[in-house]
């Protein structure tokens, strides 16, 4: 009964199968491209499947390892069960999972860390080798062979043109009620044989409501039955709450000064407490049909939906608690018109962002007294996360804002740092950075102008004075007055860490 509803596709039912079965088709040392950006979307029973093929051959001797390209992030039943028998030889283009990341910094696991905007652009150029299976998890699948796909679109659209075969999961726990809010693109090139993408605003339609596969791709279809993850968000602290409203006062400002319209500009966020403040506080404060123009649809928009604070989100994928995510399916009829769900190549397109002129904001692990800010590596060489979408915005929206607490840690480090230990966005990027202390602005500002209002703006007390002190001794030293360092203690602050604890 279930399959006939979900698989209506009398060639595709012919080739419905069990994970164990479809995982003949993978093989070790191949690359495997699957759905999945945050925990919506990805694949939720091959992976498990793949473990246990791993650990069958590993009996006799025999290796299995894969290279793992997703959209995003995905859930620990994906990259975390894979990583944990040492199943991954190499991961792209973002993780957020703690075992892949204990792998990564292990130098047990390569890691390619890219603008996600620019993956489907490197593997239709070669850059990233041949993708021999792509894994997808979809909604249902017409009479007709058309697929409605499920929570996230991801790289799936690329995955599925670039590999040589399909296995395509159909999950029943997604709802069928998707069909219709997805757009994807099929008008992208490569150079020199590119056309301008045709989208003006955020709730613009540009493509189609399915997802193309030649039938003759797909070698397995497996049915599956279970929720997307995502962990629920902890309610804002007073920390977010403080960051939250330096960030609406500098709106209200920037409006007065007439340099942002009443309804702002299409918001990106970044995911997390600091961002789900921000947007409880534009939902209070008044804003009426903002606009968004993100990767994720996080739980705050729906609440900004219902309310007339927004009035459309276009983005890649849903990252919604599990409260959220069953509200959504019960009101999906009202949500239907106002979300747009795209691939991530025209969601973080550095041409639509620049047109559009997107407010970005996302989180920082450090920033330097200049403006660089590092957001994916732990002094200097442990990597985090990844840059996923941040660069993307933050190079070509309108505003680029980050945002952190000041210290971490329990004040043992500072997030803001003389020389950051590594730099994912330069101070020609970054326009705003905002802590609990303040807010700096710093468009038009050189850098030792810079310098001064990061300081007096964002760093806790606690270690104010020695930034001051050090940015006195480097312009002292007259080494170079444009961005004054003094090299061998640049970095001194992160070997005070590394050696004692605290910066
Ligand atoms: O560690 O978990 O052990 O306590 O880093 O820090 O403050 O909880 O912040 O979860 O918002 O993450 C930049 C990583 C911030 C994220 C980053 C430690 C801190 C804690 C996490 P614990 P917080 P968040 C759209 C945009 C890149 C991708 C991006 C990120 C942990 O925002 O991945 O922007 N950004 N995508 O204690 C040592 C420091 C530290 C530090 C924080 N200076 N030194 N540890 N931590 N600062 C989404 C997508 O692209 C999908």
């Amino acid at each position: 009964m279930f399959a006939k509803s979900r698989i209506e596709c009398p060639e595709l039912r012919k080739k419905i199968m069990s994970a164990e079965e479809a995982v003949s088709f993978i093989h070790d040392k191949q690359t495997v491209g699957m759905s999945g950006f945050t925990g919506a979307g990805y694949p939720k029973s091959i992976p498990a499947a793949l473990v246990e093929k791993a650990k069958k051959l590993r009996v006799s001797n025999q290796p299995f390892r894969i290279n793992l390209w997703t959209g995003a992030s995905t859930a620990p039943e994906l990259d975390g069960v894979l990583a944990a028998i040492d199943g991954i030889n190499m991961r792209l283009p973002y993780q957020s999972d703690p075992v892949c990341r204990q792998q990564i910094n292990d130098g047990l696991m390569d890691y390619v860390d890219i603008h996600l905007s620019e993956v489907s652009q490197n593997a239709w150029s070669g850059f990233l080798g041949k993708l021999d299976i792509a894994v997808i998890e979809v909604a249902a699948i017409h009479a007709d062979g058309r697929i409605i796909p499920s929570s996230s679109v991801g790289n799936n659209k690329t995955w599925v043109e670039q590999a040589d075969m399909v296995i395509l999961e159909v999950n029943d726990q997604q709802s069928v009620k998707l069909e219709g809010m997805h757009d994807i693109y099929y008008g992208t090139a490569l150079p020199p044989n590119r056309k301008p993408i045709l989208l003006t605003s955020p709730s613009d339609r540009i493509g189609e409501k399915y997802l193309s596969i030649p039938i003759e791709k797909i070698v397995a279809v497996v049915e599956t039955s279970a929720p997307d993850r995502n962990s629920a968000f902890n309610p804002p602290d007073d920390v977010s709450n403080q960051i939250a409203d330096h960030i609406l006062d500098f709106f209200t400002h920037e409006i007065k000064k007439g340099r942002l319209p009443k309804g702002l500009l299409p918001i990106q966020s970044g995911v997390g407490n600091i961002p789900n403040a921000v947007l409880s506080g534009l939902e209070n404060g008044g804003y009426k049909n903002l606009t968004a123009y993100t990767e994720v649809i996080q739980d705050g928009m729906l609440g900004m939906l219902k309310s007339g604070s927004l009035s459309v989100v276009s983005a890649t994928a849903f990252s919604l608690s599990p409260q959220a995510l069953d509200e959504f399916n019960e009101n999906i009829d009202f949500y239907r018109d106002k979300i747009i769900l795209r691939q991530q190549d025209i969601s973080n397109h550095p041409e639509i962002a620049r047109r559009l002129g997107i407010i970005a904001m996302n989180g920082l692990i450090e920033a330097d007294i200049y403006g660089n800010v590092n957001s994916t590596h732990i002094m200097g060489s442990r990597i985090m996360n990844g840059i996923g979408g941040s660069g993307d915005f933050a190079r070509n929206g309108y505003l680029s804002i980050f945002m952190t607490p000041s210290i971490c840690k329990n004040g043992s480090i500072s997030a803001i740092v003389p020389m950051v230990s590594h730099v994912d966005h330069t101070e020609h990027d970054v326009k705003v950075i905002v802590t609990e202390q303040g807010l700096a602005d710093l468009r038009g500002l050189s850098p030792r102008q810079r310098a001064k209002v990061v300081i007096e703006k964002c760093a806790h007390p606690l270690f104010k004075d020695r930034l001051y002190d050090y940015f006195d001794r480097a312009c002292a030293s007259k080494r170079g007055m444009h961005t004054p360092h003094i090299l061998n203690e640049a970095l001194s602050w992160h070997h005070n860490f590394e050696t004692n604890g605290q910066m």
